[in-house]
């Protein structure tokens, strides 16, 4: 699982892809490569960048492999649920984000629990969330934001869903790195996830499924 991650840290993009798909078939969990792999992978590369380093144009080819190897990952992460779908999410990341990694590794993640989920992407405005959500009869609006400037997108959304009287129907789950549960709180937000791992688990609360399998 290292080698997966220093690769990415060295944007060896081919190799990435090769050493996924060698893990995949030695029979390794697939969430188990996500985490300890890839997204031990962009941590480190993003704490050098915090540094000064490591720069843009590193991280934006870490960025692009890492969703790639995300689609070669996604058949292989086990479906915990063949029924009916869990609920339905609109997630997307917040108006002037582009940040996508994070946001697309909830989305997978929740698709795989057995949500039916529509990813609106990044740079998404407060109306955009809301109007597909009303759309899809949405269960939970899923906000991802990793700018400080980006995070008070989320508040808009919020405060949106209260003018429509769609904030019992709609409940609201919100993450990334500069987000807390403080900040969740503050918002009026339903739910707030470190990773997604824990967006899981909100999700399933937020519908009023129990997590059997924590
Ligand atoms: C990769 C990266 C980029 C890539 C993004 C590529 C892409 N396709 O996403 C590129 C190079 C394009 C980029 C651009 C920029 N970036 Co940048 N970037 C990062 C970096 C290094 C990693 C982010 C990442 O992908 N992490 C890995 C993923 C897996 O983690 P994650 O996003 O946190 O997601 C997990 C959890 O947070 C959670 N989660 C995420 N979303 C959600 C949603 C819900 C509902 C839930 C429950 C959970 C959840 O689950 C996820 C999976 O476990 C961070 C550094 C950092 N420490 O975060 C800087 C960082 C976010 N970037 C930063 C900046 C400043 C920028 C730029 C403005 C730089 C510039 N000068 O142009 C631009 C942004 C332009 C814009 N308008 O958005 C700053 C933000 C500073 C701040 N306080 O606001 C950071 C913190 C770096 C820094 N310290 O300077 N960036």
């Amino acid at each position: 699982m290292h080698t997966i991650r220093d690769k990415l840290i060295d944007c060896q993009t081919e190799h990435v892809f090769e050493l996924v798909q060698k893990a995949i078939n030695q029979g390794i969990d697939a969430a188990t490569i996500v985490n300890d792999g890839l997204t031990a992978g962009i941590r480190v590369l993003g704490n050098r960048f915090e540094k000064g380093e490591a720069f843009l144009p590193e991280l934006a080819v870490a960025a692009e492999t890492m969703k790639q190897a995300l689609e070669i990952l996604e058949p292989h992460l086990a479906k915990t649920v063949d029924e009916d779908a869990l609920g339905t999410v609109v997630i997307g990341t917040v108006q002037g984000d582009i940040h996508d990694i994070g946001k697309s590794i909830v989305a997978t993640m929740l698709t795989v629990a057995g949500f039916t989920v529509h990813d609106l992407g990044i740079d998404v405005a407060p109306m955009d969330f809301v109007t597909k959500a009303k759309e899809e009869k949405a269960n939970i609006i899923a906000m991802s934001a990793l700018l400080t400037t980006t995070m008070e997108r989320m508040q808009e959304t919020v405060d949106l869903l209260k003018k429509e009287h769609l904030d019992q129907q709609v409940k609201v789950m919100v993450g990334g790195a500069p987000v807390s549960q403080q900040f969740a709180d503050s918002i009026g937000a339903d739910g707030y996830g470190v990773d997604f791992n824990q967006a899981v688990k909100i999700a399933k609360r937020l519908t009023g499924h129990s997590d059997k399998t924590t």
